[in-house]
């Protein structure tokens, strides 16, 4: 008895303390995230808490899908079903919302029929539901001859792409079910025990046009493909991951909350994150994701997910280089990580990519060769359309022969050496400083890999970026009072440099800094999807000079990317940045308007890194700002919940040689305390966002400290600051304002 009394004491405890802590997330939420009305209306209205993140488990990489479901590995097609149900479950509670049965009553209320020169046109309106109450429109175009004809079913914007199916010879059906023609809205009223959403919605109506055509003897049931862009784009992956009898979809461009998973397209990446698609598009995704701003690794599931529940049906997602809603590298992490899906139900070549250059629009050359994959995969065409994924992987590194590092030959470093010479004695000279100093930056280059030789280049505006890159990239016409000078460094790269006007035509040389984005795939140094305006052109407005560069993979650089590791096996992405970094410096020093003695580098992200690790290898620049994106390596293990050192070499391959220090953390040749004890006694600023599951905050904490100690010793303790910020993992506008108030730098 007294057991049972104990025992239920302590479950009223834990779940109070369990509530306590919920409620404590929703209040830091509500002060961290910009105010959306409709979210504060539903927490009202629903009452609802964040979920107790303490217990979800952190999974900072794309979740495999066939990890184990009820303790049971998914190993089988038949294990898979059951899992597939359970992943669709998860979804509708975290996603899309819940949706309701088939209605099993479709039928027809009108119908006009309409025989135009070239092919037939029907309007159908279907009714069903309560009392047949719901209503949607529809539209048949199909080619004459009595079929049956293969389906391409689309919503109602895509109207003309349907055009170009009809002349390949498919049977199209539009539905009102997007923007321009929504026949969905007034469902919700209809099924009121169901939370689904409007995208969600689209996509049940997407069904219910399934539910008709199976009684058209012109329609080849068998042969159904549903397809839509943007918004669409995402409702088409909805609606066939719930549908098995849509037996193809193409997804063109459907970005976040479609083929981008959150994991990868979050804010950080300068993509669409949870935040802005929640509060932008209060109605598309369920409010209840909004819980996981900054939290991305607490997500149950996640959007390659959905798409593996299509499989083993033909996907193709379809995506624009430079589109700002969308990222060619989240894509490729979604592809590989939905992909073990499609093999074990044996179509291991189901899931396909296809790229096109240019911004979000497509244009009829792009819906034709949807259609040349269609007719592939219906059986009506033997040719193929390969993929052609543009990001290395640590694979093709191994492939191309890149040398790994003996992690034997690295000693596990603990922590305090830092002052001490090879011998272990303490370190009391300049002398006997700087030859720490080249030994520790040897030890850099190890990890960074071999620079291949580098002839220099002053610099100049041949092979400057053309106007028309510059459009697409949004950063052709400089804002008012700001001269935006293009220049070409280091080997071949392009870059702009940003000033005030009132600075041409006079001998005035500004402080300048570097701006290194992070990853940011679609546009590069601007940053693709962004409140406020972007850091270069703040700090530019604040009477910096500012050079801003695409990195290696991004903006205009996107394709460049891809054979690199075949060209120089040896180096690796981060060394790579690091030398166009250190260009960028030479191109600097030599510009009229800068003051060579005050080139600073400031990076977000990737951006942060790769800025500590030109300023710890090059002297002359002047001082460090970065805000997140490091975290030290030798606690960043698989269970630390940070990611893992792999994600250096698996998910993005900026540095392969830290492949072999997975499990040997403790070996890595050299981490942030040596990054910045290098860099000091130059002043360095290292803002960190509070919530960012990337980065161990204690442990970073630690390694400052650590640090402080050389630049104590160097005179300069007040040089190394260190600031948590009260947000999530994001570069907001107040963060670039806070950039522009640094007071480190003079
Ligand atoms: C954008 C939205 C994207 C994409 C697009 C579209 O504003 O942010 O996710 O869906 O709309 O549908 O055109």
């Amino acid at each position: 008895m007294r057991g049972l009394i104990l025992s239920l004491f302590l479950v009223f405890v834990t779940s109070a303390d369990e509530l306590a802590r919920r409620q404590e997330l929703l209040d830091e939420l509500r002060r961290i995230l910009p105010r959306s009305a409709a979210w504060e209306t539903w927490l009202e209205a629903s009452d609802e808490l964040p979920p107790d993140f303490a217990r979800l488990p952190g999974v900072p990489g794309l979740p495999n899908p066939l990890r184990p479901a009820n303790g049971q590995p998914v190993t089988t097609p038949a294990e898979w079903a059951p899992h597939r149900a359970e992943l669709i479950g998860l979804f509708q509670h975290y996603v899309i919302g819940s949706v309701p049965p088939p209605p099993g009553n479709v039928r027809v209320a009108e119908r006009q029929t309409h025989r135009e020169p070239g092919a037939h046109r029907e309007e159908v309106t279907l009714e069903f539901g309560p009392e047949h109450r719901a209503r949607l429109r529809l539209e048949i175009l199909r080619p004459p001859g009595p079929g049956p004809f293969p389906v391409f079913l689309t919503q109602y914007n895509h109207r003309r792409w349907a055009l170009i199916a009809v002349s390949r010879g498919y049977l199209a059906c539009v539905y009102a079910g997007a923007d321009a023609r929504d026949d969905t809205g007034p469902w919700r009223d209809l099924w009121p025990d169901h939370d689904w959403t409007k995208l969600t919605r689209r996509a049940w109506a997407a069904s219910r046009c399934v539910d008709y055509l199976a009684t058209r003897p012109e329609a080849d049931a068998r042969r159904i493909a549903l397809t839509g862009h943007s918004r669409n784009g995402k409702t088409s992956l909805i609606a066939a991951a719930l549908d098995e009898r849509i037996a193809a979809v193409i997804s063109s461009s459907s970005g976040a909350g479609g083929a981008c998973p959150w994991r990868c397209f979050s804010e950080a990446e300068f993509g669409e994150g949870i935040e802005l698609i929640t509060r932008n598009f209060p109605d598309w995704l369920h409010p209840r994701l909004r819980f996981f701003v900054g939290r991305e690794d607490r997500l149950p599931i996640d959007q390659h997910e959905l798409i593996a529940c299509i499989a083993p049906r033909p996907v193709l997602l379809s995506t624009a280089l430079n589109d700002n809603v969308e990222s060619v590298w989240a894509i490729e992490q979604c592809q590989r990580a939905a992909q073990p899906v499609f093999a074990l139900l044996g179509a291991p070549d189901h899931l396909n990519l296809r790229y096109r250059h240019g911004p979000h629009a497509t244009a009829a050359g792009d819906i034709e060769s949807y259609l040349d994959w269609l007719d592939w995969k219906f059986g009506r065409a033997s040719r193929r359309v390969d993929d052609a994924p543009i990001y290395p992987t640590l694979e093709d590194w191994q492939r191309a022969g890149g040398t790994p590092l003996d992690p034997a030959r690295f000693p596990a470093r603990g922590r305090g050496d830092l002052l001490l010479t090879a011998d272990g004695a303490p370190i009391n000279s300049r002398e006997e400083w700087d030859a720490k100093r080249h030994e520790i930056r040897q030890r850099i280059s190890q990890v960074l890999g071999e620079t291949p030789p580098l002839a220099a280049d002053p610099g100049g505006t041949y092979g400057a970026e053309p106007q028309p890159v510059a459009a697409l990239l949004r950063r052709d016409t400089p804002p008012a009072r700001l001269v935006k000078e293009s220049l070409s460094f280091g080997n071949y790269v392009t870059g702009d440099l940003y000033y005030p006007t009132n600075v041409a035509g006079t001998t005035r040389q500004l402080p300048a800094f570097v701006w290194l984005h992070p990853l940011s795939v679609s546009h590069g140094y601007v940053a693709g999807y962004h409140r406020g305006e972007t850091p270069h052109l703040a700090l530019t407005r604040s009477g910096y000079a500012v050079f801003a560069f695409d990195q290696l993979g991004n903006g205009a650089r996107i394709e460049e990317v891809r054979h690199f590791y075949e060209r120089y096996p040896d180096w690796s992405l981060l060394g790579k940045t690091v030398a166009d970094t250190r260009a960028a410096v030479d191109v600097l020093r030599g510009h009229r308007h800068v003051d060579p003695d005050q080139i600073y580098l400031t990076g977000y992200g990737t951006g942060a890194l790769a800025a500590l690790h030109a300023a710890a290898l090059d002297d002359r620049v002047a001082g460090v700002i970065v805000v997140g994106g490091i975290t030290p390596w030798r606690f960043d293990t698989v269970a630390s919940g940070t990611g893992g050192v792999g994600r250096w070499s698996q998910a993005l391959p900026w540095l392969p040689r830290l492949a072999v220090f997975v499990g040997e953390e403790s070996r890595i040749p050299y981490d942030v305390p040596e990054l910045l004890a290098l860099i000091a006694p130059r002043p360095v600023q290292l803002i960190i966002p509070g919530i960012d599951y990337q980065t161990n905050l204690e442990a970073l904490r630690q390694a400052v400290h650590e640090a402080r100690r050389v630049f104590a010793w160097l005179g300069a303790p007040q040089a190394l600051v260190f600031q948590k910020t009260d947000s999530y993992n994001h570069f907001s506008p107040e963060l670039v304002w806070c950039l522009c108030g640094v007071e480190t730098i003079p």
